[in-house]
This record gives C-alpha cells, structure tokens and sequence, in this order.
C-alpha cells in the first residue's frame, strides 16, 4: 500500500491507522497544488491510498478501508447498528463539520472574490467562529472520555487528532487538550508525526 500525504494535513489521520494496524506501506509526499497529482486525485486533495490496483481517496473512507483490512487492530465500530451510528455519527462530524471549519481559516480566498487583506481576515474570522463551535461541542463530549466514540480506540480518534493539531494551544477547551497530549504519547502518534517530519 501506499499512503499520499502532505505534512500535517488530514491524511495524518489514515497514516496513524495504518501504523495502529502494524500495515506494510509505503508513503508519498505531495506538495499540494502539484498538478501530477491530479492523476492520483482529480480533486488535487490528500489522503489518498493505493492498493493494488484500487487507488482510494476521502480520508473517512480511507480509514474505514484501513479498519476493515486490518481487523486485529480493533479500530472499527462492533458490528451492532448501536456502534455502527456511534462511530459514523463522530465520523461525519469530523468529515462534515470540524474539518471544513478550517477551509475558510486555511484559505480564504477560496471564500471571497474580495482579495484584499482585509476581506480575507473576514474570512478567517467567520471561519475561527465555526472553529469555536464544534471544539466547544467535542470538548464538551469529551468529558470522561478518554476517546472519541465508543469508549475504545477507533479511526475516529486519528482523524479527531489530526485536527486537534490545527487548534493548537487547545487552552480553551480543557478536554480536547487531555485528549491530545494522551494522543501524542502513543508509539503510533510518534511513529507517524515523525515520518512527516512534524510535531
Ligand atoms: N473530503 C476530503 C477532503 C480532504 C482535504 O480537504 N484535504 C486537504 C488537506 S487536510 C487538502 O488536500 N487540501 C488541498 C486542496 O483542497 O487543494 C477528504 O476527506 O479526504
């Protein structure tokens, strides 16, 4: 297998499932914006994977790729209709809300044909309130917990993590800081971050 990836993006989270399941792969970087690497993914954006001849993109559908190979790694919901909405609602949260929270705080001339400073600052603005949002939300969900879904180590957990990273200090949101200093002392964690040459 081989996981592309940029540095610190969301494909940090299919890369730490992959080293959680003990996965034989290989990884690509990718400077984004490099138009070879719409062959891979026409829509230019990482993770992607290849398998064999199956190449994959859309990071929640990566993982749950990455669960379902790999079972021994338990990083999957338990099979009950009950753990299977836990785990897809915490993903479509992750997938649906936090991560394009950041779209606009990333690159906010996506976000305005306006391409003053000033307009853009708007942007980041709006953005940074909907950031606010749904850390409060998963902060507040976190209390007790010690991982995003299903009281057990999952593919959410990654994928929560890898954002987590963007909101750095994490002062505000008491939970999300226990949550990912836990995180950032798994061998996975260290493994993957160290691979990308971050921290
Ligand atoms: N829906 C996609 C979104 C992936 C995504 O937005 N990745 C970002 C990095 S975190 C990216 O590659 N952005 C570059 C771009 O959109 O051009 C997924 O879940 O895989």
């Amino acid at each position: 297998m081989k996981l592309y990836f940029a540095p610190g993006t969301c494909a940090l989270a299919p890369h730490i499932a992959l080293e959680w399941a003990s996965a034989n792969y290989d990884t690509q970087g990718v400077k984004l914006g490099d138009p070879v690497y719409l062959k891979v993914n026409p829509l230019g954006a990482v993770p992607a994977l290849e398998d064999g001849n199956r190449l994959m993109t859309q990071a929640d559908a990566i993982l749950k790729y990455i669960a379902e190979k790999y079972p021994e790694a338990e990083l999957a919901a338990q099979g009950t209709i009950d753990s299977n909405y836990e785990l897809d609602k915490w993903l479509a949260f992750l997938t649906g809300d936090l991560h394009p929270a950041f779209y606009p705080y990333f690159s906010p001339g996506r976000y305005t044909v306006d391409e003053s400073e000033e307009a853009y600052a708007k942007v980041r603005q709006a953005g940074s309130l909907l950031i606010a949002k749904f850390l409060t939300h998963l902060d507040h969900h976190m209390k007790g917990k010690n991982h995003i879904a299903l009281g057990k180590r999952t593919i959410a957990d990654p994928y929560a993590f890898a954002m987590l990273r963007w909101a750095q200090p994490l002062d505000q949101y008491p939970e999300l800081k226990r949550f990912f200093d836990s995180m950032m002392e798994d061998t996975g964690v260290i493994a993957a971050l160290k691979m990308q040459g971050i921290k």
